[in-house]
């Protein structure tokens, strides 16, 4: 008998499903409560014709973004989405997610990369949101989306081109996000982060949401208390007016999979604005708060009023360390860079062409997407580190924390290892290799650049599907392939879209710069 069933991510129970107990800590009731909301968007959607009122557009992003992997762990606050979801169909009876998960392999596969590659829509669309850019193509389709995901009689030919518009949809809401960013907080610029933590106290801030980190800034002004990015927050340093606060002083810690160790008795406080949150160890329960859709059971949340005294008290009371600590990346490194997003990359557009003309640029490797628990996972560090003199890695997201503090030197003066941001700013990766196959006057696919994907959670299954509808090929996907991709619909991704499991890093290296 069957406690759950939940397979959206990379580290689900034995490659199959979590049946038992989430492997990310989300238990069998908690999974049923999502189950629950979603089928309660279902049949919200279902009520919906064409563009939803804003409100619906709401909930329906919001509940999306709650149930991805590692952002919502408390019941009584998805209980209390799911009723508000609920009222907003007038309490239409909720669709039945256990008819998605028994359903023959393939409808459930094309339904669930449809459903997870939303849930990664919806958190991108919630970010560019809290900007105040509402996107009527995304509130359409993920409403669209989910009357697909409820549809018993849908088959193949349904479904695929759904598929295919997660991607489509995706990419405009990346675009709206990064547009959205530089109008709120500039053009991201090329910027060296520390990885010291200086004495005294201070606020470690996690997550995606950069409007957080604004306000965060601007309410610790002469309080006396530092604050320092972590996971997908490191990106901030490069926005001109977040970098321009002198109490945003560098990065704490690495990827999400190793907060448990990290927070550990740490003497600061932690805000958590988006995923990816582990469940939290009592030796720093006590400093850890949420806020937006993030939750998880017993912690003080920041709510609308965003008022972040809670937090700004707990880092005073905890003091800081008393010494400055100098803290270092997985391979050593005390500093990382960040900020080279197609603006920046673009107005040395001139020299990259130079370099690969002139041969000194012979590949571009882009290497990024998730970081995650798996020891395979090295294989990006291993990747990265045997990549030839003549290569440059783009990278992105958390899984940059693998290799990002790693000094490879430069190529006519450009930094080897060049991180474009976090996982939304692939669309940078795809105005650079566009604006390269146009230097070229060439397709991106006959561009000298390599795509080695990690993926864990469903935003990365979104930016995936970006990829494909953008017709790139040959794109290669590790460190497993995802558990709801069944045999027929791979063979599908491999014959049309050439995507290729990764094996290890020496033998594709080999492969790709052959
Ligand atoms: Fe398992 Fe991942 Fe689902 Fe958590 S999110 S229950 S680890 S599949
Ligand atoms: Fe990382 Fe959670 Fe996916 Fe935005 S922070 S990429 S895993």
């Amino acid at each position: 008998m069957k406690d759950m069933f939940c397979f959206q991510c990379e580290q689900t129970a034995g490659g199959k499903a979590c049946e038992k107990t989430g492997v990310c800590g989300k238990k069998a009731p908690c999974a049923g409560v999502q189950d629950e909301l979603t089928g309660a968007l279902i049949a919200l959607a279902n009520t919906v014709e064409g563009t939803p009122s804003k409100e619906v557009a709401g909930a329906v992003i919001g509940g999306l973004f709650a149930t991805l992997t590692n952002v919502n762990f408390d019941e009584e606050v998805l209980k209390e989405m799911t009723k508000t979801v609920k009222s907003l169909s007038n309490n239409a009876p909720s669709f039945d997610m256990t008819k998605v998960w028994n359903a023959d392999e393939d409808i459930r596969s094309l339904k669930s990369l449809i459903l997870f590659g939303c849930r990664g829509v919806a958190a991108y669309a919630y970010h560019a949101g809290v900007l105040n850019k509402d996107i009527e193509e995304a509130n359409e389709f993920l409403c669209r989306a989910l009357r697909a995901v409820g549809n018993d009689s849908y088959g193949m030919n349904e479904l695929l081109p759904l598929v295919m518009e997660t991607g489509k949809v995706n990419y405009t809401v990346m675009q709206v996000l990064s547009d959205a960013n530089k109008e709120a907080f500039g053009v991201p610029a090329p910027t060296t982060v520390p990885l010291k933590v200086e004495k005294g106290p201070f606020i470690v801030i996690s997550g995606h949401d950069l409007y957080d980190l604004k306000l965060l800034l601007e309410q610790t002004k002469d309080q006396g208390v530092n604050v320092y990015t972590h996971g997908e927050m490191l990106p901030a340093h490069a926005y001109p007016l977040l970098k321009q606060y002198p109490h945003l002083k560098g990065n704490f810690g690495t990827a999400w999979q190793n907060q448990q160790k990290e927070f550990d008795n740490i003497p600061g406080a932690v805000l958590f604005t988006t995923n990816c949150i582990m469940p939290v160890k009592e030796s720093y329960a006590d400093r850890v708060f949420t806020t937006e859709v993030v939750g998880f059971p017993g912690l003080v949340h920041i709510g609308e009023n965003k008022d972040f005294t809670p937090v700004i008290e707990k880092a005073k009371a905890l003091g800081g360390y008393a010494e400055d600590k100098q803290f270092t990346g997985i391979n050593g490194g005390t500093q990382v860079t960040t900020g080279f997003g197609h603006d920046a990359v673009l107005s040395v557009a001139g020299t990259v062409v130079e370099a690969v003309k002139s041969g000194a640029i012979k590949h571009f490797l882009l290497v990024g997407g998730c970081d995650g628990a798996r020891t395979g996972r090295n294989y990006y560090t291993e990747f990265v580190e045997k990549s030839p003199e003549d290569t440059i890695i783009l990278t992105l997201a958390c899984g940059k924390y693998r290799f990002n503090d790693l000094d490879l030197g430069t190529i006519g003066g450009l930094p080897r290892i060049m991180d474009m941001g976090q996982c939304n700013d692939a669309y940078s990766a795809v105005q650079v290799a566009l604006a390269l196959a146009d230097a070229f006057n060439c397709g991106v696919n006959d561009l000298p650049l390599e795509i080695v994907l990690s993926w864990y959670e469903q935003k990365a299954v979104a930016v995936l599907l970006t990829l494909l509808h953008l017709g790139i090929k040959n794109i290669h996907l590790g460190p497993t392939l995802p558990a709801f991709v069944s045999p027929n619909v791979l063979n599908y991704l491999v014959e049309n879209f050439g995507l290729c499991p990764t094996s290890n890093a020496e033998d594709d290296l080999k492969k790709l710069l052959g």
